[in-house]
C-alpha cells in the first residue's frame, strides 16, 4: 500500500470514529475544528489520488449528481408492518396468542418506543454500505442510497466486527447484513426547519413524519444533507455470512457495536403486565422525548420462539404496536371566529366539527394570530388536521388541500371589534390585527383585569372570571383602579355572592395593596412583559420613576434615522433577555398616557393605594456578579425557592441561557436550555454543585464542568 493510502484509510478511520463519537454518542472528544482539519486532509488527499476516494468515505456522504428518478429495489427479505392494539384487553390477547403459540407460561419481550417516522432497510456488503432503501410496499421498494448516507448517524462502514461474527468469509464480517431501522426528525430540527422555510415564504410541513417523509423523497441528496434527520435501527434483515444471536436484546447490543444508534430506552420486561408497565411509563415520557412517538412496540426477546410463531398476512405474530391514542384529526372548519385578547389582538378561532382527538372531544382550536391564518391558507370548509397533545391547546396544523370544497372561503377579517365596535387596526409587520380601544373595550377591560388579579400578579383570590364579567358588564368596573374602590355591599348583590364571601374579596383586595414591584410591572400587562422580564426590569430600575424616564427617554432612538438599529433602546436593552421587541412594547406603554393615568391612580393613597417596599441595596454573597440559569426538575425544591436561594447569595437569576451565562443549575428532565449550555461550554451543576458554591464562592468550585 502507497503512504498516501495509508494515509487516507487512517483519515477515513479517525473522522469515522470522530463522527460516532459526535453523531450517536453525543460525546465529542476533538474539537469541530481539528475535525475540520482531518476533513480536508483527507478531501485534498483524494483530489490528488483519485482512486483513493472509496465509496465508504466520510467525504462521500453528500456527493453525487441529482436524480432522475429513485430505481426500485426488491427486499430480499419483505419488509413487513405491525399489527396494531390500542387497548390492555388487545395486548392481554396478543399475550395470549404467543404463549400458547410457544407453549409457554410466561414470555419476555423487548419494549421499545415506536418512531413515527419512515421505515428503511440499509445493506451492508463486506461491512460497507451498498444500498438504502425505502420500505414501499413492504416488496418493493426505492433506492434512496445517496440520501440515506448524508444522515450522519448511519455508519458508512461497520465499526467492529463483533462477536456474532465467526463464520464470516474474512476479517469477521458480515458478508451480507440488512440494518432495518426508522428515520426520523427530531422536534428541534422539525422546528428549526419549519422556522427556516417561512422566513423564505416557504410552505412549512405539518408534522416531524411528513418533513422527513418530503426530505428522503429529495432527488437531490444535497437537499437532504440540509435536513436533520436521525435514525435509530431496531431488526436485522436479509443476512449471509453471520450466526444471529439468541435473543432480539443480543441483537441490538450488535447492532449498536457495529455504530448504528439504537433507542437507549429500549428495555426487556416480563410478560403483558411489564409490557403495560411500560406503555405507561413511555405514555408519560412522551411530551419530553425530543421526537414524536405514537405508541410503543413489544417484540417476542427469544429468537427461535420467532420462527416458531412465524407471520400472517405481512406481519409478524411476534410483535405487536401498542398505539397511544392519537394526537391529531380530521375535521372541518365550520367557521373562523375572533376573540379579543387583553392585549387587543383579534385571535382567530376555529370553530369546527367536534372530533375525538387527544383523549378528548375538540370543537374548538386556535389559528393563533392572522399571519398563520395566511401561512396556512385555511379556509372556512376546509379539512384540516387538528393537534391536541397533553394539556396544551388544540391547534389547527394545517389544511388538506385535496379536500378543499368548491364553496371553501376566507375568514373576513372584521373592520370593528366584535365586541365593542371601535376600530380594528393592524399595524405593519404585526402578525395580529387589534381593537384600537384599549380598556374601555370590555373584551381587553375582562382580559386585562383577569391578568391584573392572577395569582402571580396582584394575586387577589375569588375575583374570578364570572365575577370580573359581571363587574363589567354592570359598568361596576372600567379599569383595574376601580377594583380597589368596591365596597362589600356592591359585591353581596351579584349572583352567586354571598355575604361572607362578598367580604372574603374586598379582604383580598385590600390585602394585594402590599405588594411588590416586580408583581406590580408584572399585573400591568405590558406586551411580552412576563414574570421574568418584568423581575429584570424590577431589578435593574429599581424603581418606577426610573423605568419610567429609561422607557420615555427610549423612546426617541426608534424612529432615529440616524440611529442604528443595533444601538435603539440603550437603556432598556441593558437589561437580561431584553431585546428590541419588548423594549419597543415598554416604551410604547409608557407613552401613552392612559396607561400613564391608570399607573397614577394606582399608586395613588386615595384610589388604587398599591405599595411596595424600596429596593433594597444589592446582597452581596458567594454568588455576587454570577448569573445563572435554572431548569428541569429540582429534587425537593421549586425553581422559584432556588431563585430566592441564588438571590440571597448575591446571584442573579435569568430566564434564558446565553454567553453571559455563569451556570446553568440543572435538574431532572433537562431540555433545550441543557443543550444550549453545553454548546456554549456553561458550567452545568446541580442542586450540590449549587450548596457548594454558596459556601466556598466560584473560584474553589470542583463541580464547574467548563
Ligand atoms: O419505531 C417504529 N416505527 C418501528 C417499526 C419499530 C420497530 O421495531 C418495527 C417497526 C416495523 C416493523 N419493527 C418491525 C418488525
Amino acid at each position: 500500500m502507497s503512504a498516501a493510502a495509508k494515509r487516507a484509510a487512517e483519515l477515513r478511520r479517525q473522522l469515522e470514529e470522530h463522527n460516532y463519537r459526535y453523531y450517536v454518542l453525543d460525546a465529542p472528544t476533538i474539537p469541530d475544528a481539528e475535525y475540520d482539519r482531518l476533513f480536508r486532509e483527507l478531501q485534498e488527499l483524494e483530489a490528488q489520488h483519485p482512486e483513493l476516494r472509496l465509496p465508504d468515505s466520510p467525504t462521500q456522504r453528500v456527493g453525487g449528481a441529482p436524480l432522475k428518478e429513485f430505481a426500485p429495489v426488491i427486499h430480499r427479505l419483505p419488509m413487513q408492518s405491525l399489527n396494531n392494539c390500542f387497548s390492555e384487553e388487545e395486548l392481554q390477547d396478543f399475550d395470549r396468542r404467543v404463549r400458547e403459540g410457544l407453549g409457554l407460561e410466561r414470555v419476555e419481550y423487548v419494549a421499545e418506543p415506536k418512531l413515527d417516522g419512515l421505515a428503511v432497510s440499509l445493506t451492508y456488503e463486506n461491512g460497507v454500505l451498498a444500498q438504502g432503501a425505502t420500505r414501499g410496499d413492504g416488496e418493493t421498494g426505492e433506492d434512496i442510497t445517496a440520501n440515506l448516507r448524508t444522515i450522519r448517524v448511519v455508519p458508512l462502514s461497520l465499526r467492529d466486527p463483533g462477536p456474532g461474527t465467526r463464520d464470516s468469509g474474512k476479517s469477521g464480517v458480515p458478508k451480507v447484513i440488512e440494518v432495518r431501522g426508522e428515520v426520523y426528525l427530531p422536534r428541534a430540527g422539525f422546528e428549526k426547519m419549519n422556522k427556516e422555510a417561512a422566513a423564505r415564504g416557504e410552505k412549512v410541513f405539518v408534522n416531524p413524519r411528513n418533513a422527513a417523509a418530503g426530505s428522503l423523497r429529495q432527488l437531490d441528496p444535497k437537499m437532504t444533507a440540509q435536513r436533520p434527520l436521525a435514525l435509530y435501527a431496531y431488526q436485522v434483515g436479509f443476512h449471509q455470512g453471520w450466526t444471529p444471536p439468541k435473543t432480539h436484546a443480543e441483537t441490538l447490543a450488535q447492532l449498536r457495536a457495529w455504530g448504528f444508534p439504537v433507542s437507549d430506552l429500549i428495555e426487556v420486561v416480563e410478560g403483558y403486565e411489564g409490557c403495560l408497565d411500560y406503555y405507561r411509563r413511555m405514555e408519560e415520557r412522551r411530551a419530553k422525548l425530543g421526537f414524536d412517538i405514537d405508541g410503543v412496540v413489544y417484540k417476542l426477546n427469544d429468537l427461535a420462539g420467532r420462527d416458531e410463531l412465524g407471520s400472517v398476512s405481512r406481519a409478524p405474530r411476534w410483535a405487536i404496536a401498542h398505539k397511544f391514542p392519537a394526537e391529531e384529526a380530521l375535521t372541518v372548519v365550520e367557521n373562523i371566529e375572533f376573540q379579543i385578547s387583553r392585549t387587543g389582538a383579534l385571535n382567530p378561532v376555529a370553530r369546527l366539527k367536534p372530533v375525538f382527538v387527544g383523549g378528548a372531544n375538540v370543537s374548538n382550536a386556535t389559528l393563533h394570530n392572522l399571519d398563520e391564518i395566511e401561512r396556512k391558507d385555511v379556509r372556512i370548509g376546509d379539512t384540516v388536521i387538528v393537534r391536541r397533545a397533553g394539556d396544551v391547546i388544540p391547534e389547527v396544523k394545517g389544511v388538506v388541500l385535496e379536500q378543499r370544497p368548491p364553496h371553501a372561503r376566507h375568514a373576513k377579517v372584521p373592520t370593528h371589534c366584535p365586541v365593542c365596535g371601535a376600530e380594528v387596526e393592524r399595524a405593519e409587520g404585526d402578525v395580529n390585527a387589534r381593537c384600537t380601544n384599549g380598556l374601555s373595550c370590555p373584551a381587553q377591560l375582562h382580559g386585562a383585569l383577569q391578568h391584573f388579579v392572577s395569582r402571580r400578579a396582584m394575586d387577589i383570590e375569588g375575583l374570578g372570571e364570572k365575577l370580573l364579567a359581571q363587574l363589567i358588564e354592570r359598568g361596576l368596573v372600567h379599569s383595574p383602579v376601580d377594583i380597589y374602590k368596591l365596597g362589600a355591599e356592591q359585591l353581596a348583590g351579584l349572583d352567586r355572592m354571598g355575604e361572607k364571601s362578598a367580604e372574603n374579596v374586598i379582604a383580598a383586595i385590600e390585602h394585594s395593596r402590599d405588594s411588590r414591584f416586580e408583581r406590580f410591572l408584572y399585573a400591568l400587562g405590558i406586551p411580552d412583559v412576563g414574570e421574568t422580564t418584568a423581575r429584570d426590569l424590577a431589578r435593574h430600575f429599581g424603581t418606577l420613576d426610573a423605568l419610567e424616564v429609561a422607557a420615555l427617554g427610549d423612546l426617541a432612538t426608534e424612529s432615529d434615522e440616524s440611529v442604528k438599529p443595533k444601538d435603539r433602546y440603550p437603556q432598556l436593552r441593558k437589561v437580561p433577555d431584553v431585546g428590541p421587541v419588548v423594549a419597543s412594547h415598554i416604551c410604547h406603554f409608557f407613552n401613552e398616557p392612559r396607561n400613564r393615568d391608570t399607573i397614577a391612580a394606582l399608586l395613588d393613597p386615595r384610589q388604587g393605594g398599591i405599595r411596595w417596599p424600596a429596593p433594597r441595596a444589592a446582597v452581596q454573597g458567594a454568588l455576587s456578579g454570577k448569573t445563572l440559569v435554572i431548569t428541569g426538575t429540582l429534587a425537593g425544591m421549586s425553581r422559584d425557592e432556588a431563585a430566592a436561594l441564588i438571590e440571597s447569595h448575591g446571584g442573579k437569576v435569568s430566564g434564558s441561557v446565553s454567553a453571559k451565562t455563569d451556570y446553568l443549575l440543572a435538574g431532572e428532565a433537562a431540555g433545550s436550555k441543557l443543550a444550549k449550555a453545553e454548546k456554549l461550554g456553561v458550567a452545568v451543576i446541580d442542586l450540590d454543585g449549587l450548596r457548594a458554591l454558596m459556601k466556598v464562592g466560584p473560584q474553589m468550585d470542583a463541580n464547574k464542568r467548563k
